[in-house]
């Protein structure tokens, strides 16, 4: 992953649910190692984000369906933190004090969430961190882009499926997914397969997640902090299923869907990053 020399960028030190901001005075360098995020959301409940350093990566696959074409060069140029696990239902409780999922535990991702319902989670988070000072400034929870998933999801990879430790094409989805397969028709609690080389879980399993994009077709060329279609009637989703097969599971698979719309294969996961 290419470093973010150059640019300028925040310094985040979060931990232990306590967000530190230390601003430069006019120039503000990301740290060289970026550290866990982490937000206490009451009565033991927790949720980790991952820090994901600026990059590029080849988006899109070769080998897949016609809207993953064409493959072409994307940058990140700001660093986030993306959930390390799908939203659980006890975290979506802690912020939104419901819970509409059909396979019910505290420990299994949240499902039948629209992506309004998922927008609002973020801009709820926010506020609640905002208000009691844990935020720092400009800095917001909001879903990812299609592009910062995708870039998530691979952690460095170009196959189908990422592996464990970034390195080689063919990861073991078996280890790293609940799919059709594997998942005995249901969800299953987050976090209990392998990680990805970011230590992300779930993204080629277990729900569905909502992306902040309108869904589009891929323009070519390289693309930088791509965003997607400025308009649409559905949004993207990513991050393999529990009821589908492989193919649906890879990096690269792009889903749409209704923003109104809700299923027990759906949910979500965040990111935190400056504005
Ligand atoms: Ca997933």
């Amino acid at each position: 992953m290419k470093k973010a020399m150059g640019l300028l960028m925040a310094v985040a030190l979060v931990s232990a649910g306590c967000a530190v901001l230390n601003k430069g005075s006019k120039e503000e360098k990301i740290v060289e190692t970026m550290v866990v995020w982490s937000v206490d959301l009451g009565d033991g409940i927790s949720m980790e984000f991952m820090p994901i350093e600026p990059g590029s990566f080849r988006m899109g696959s070769e080998n897949g369906d016609d809207d993953e074409k064409p493959v072409h060069q994307v940058t990140i140029t700001k660093p986030f933190w993306l959930a390390k696990t799908e939203v659980t239902q006890a975290q979506w409780r802690q912020v939104m004090g419901s819970n509409p999922s059909n396979f019910k535990g505290d420990t299994l991702p949240v499902e039948r969430v629209s992506w309004d319902d998922a927008v609002e989670f973020c801009r709820k988070l926010t506020e609640i961190e905002q208000q009691a000072g844990r935020l720092p400034e400009r800095y917001e929870y909001t879903l990812p882009t299609e592009a910062q998933w995708e870039y998530a999801c691979r952690a460095g990879t170009t196959g189908d499926y990422a592996t464990s430790t970034g390195s080689g094409q063919a990861g073991n989805l078996d280890a790293m997914a609940w799919y059709r397969e594997n998942s005995g028709s249901k969800t299953h609690p987050v976090g209990t397969k392998q990680a990805n080389a970011w230590g992300l879980y779930d993204m080629h399993g277990n729900v569905w997640e909502w992306c902040l994009d309108w869904y589009w077709n891929y323009a070519s060329g390289n693309a930088v902090d791509p965003q997607g279609a400025s308009s649409g009637s559905r949004r993207v989703i990513r991050g393999g299923v529990w009821n589908f097969d492989a193919s649906y599971c890879r990096s690269a698979y792009r889903g749409s869907g209704a923003p109104s719309s809700t299923f027990n294969i759906l949910g979500f996961r965040p990111l935190v990053l400056q504005r």
